[in-house]
């Protein structure tokens, strides 16, 4: 009797020891699996640390519609930063396209008409900025609008 009952605890030993390998190779070898994820995401996490202060987001090109005598939209926004346009010219007659930053007119080159051209500007202080066609009398005629810059979180 005493001895069944020793060999009994003994086998349940073996199965508990049993249990406890297969447990301890299962858990080493999730852990060294799941270590490459954990640390690739940290690398990951680390570069986008710099970046934290302004992460960039890129804004996307504001598509403009000149005619005469009109912009469209007259009302757009972005991100500080650098501003894409597509600037396309509507109209029968020539036009361009410049926005006011910092007191600087700063100008595409003219657009004919049916043509579309791409224009940039990068704009760091948020506000509301003038765009216009700077052919002489088409702002006056209409051809102006407003972008509001809002600043980049
Ligand atoms: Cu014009």
């Amino acid at each position: 009797m005493f001895q069944i009952r020793r060999l009994t605890w003994q086998l349940t030993f073996v199965a508990v020891m049993a249990l406890i390998l297969v447990a301890l190779a299962a858990c080493g070898s999730s852990t060294s699996a799941g270590l490459t994820p954990p640390s690739s995401s940290g690398n990951a996490s680390a570069t986008a640390g710099p970046n934290t202060g302004t992460p960039p987001v890129a804004n996307t090109t504001l598509r403009m519609s000149e005619k005469e005598y009109s912009i469209t939209p007259s009302k757009s926004t972005a991100q500080t930063g650098k501003i894409d346009f597509m600037v396309k010219n509507d109209g029968t007659i020539v036009h361009n396209f410049a926005i006011e930053v910092d007191g600087k007119e700063v100008k595409s080159s003219d657009v004919q008409p049916g043509k579309s051209i791409p224009f940039s500007v990068t704009i760091s202080t948020p506000g509301d900025y003038q765009f216009y066609c700077a052919i002489p009398g088409h702002r006056q005629l209409g051809m102006q609008g407003t972008l509001t810059v809002t600043g980049n979180p």
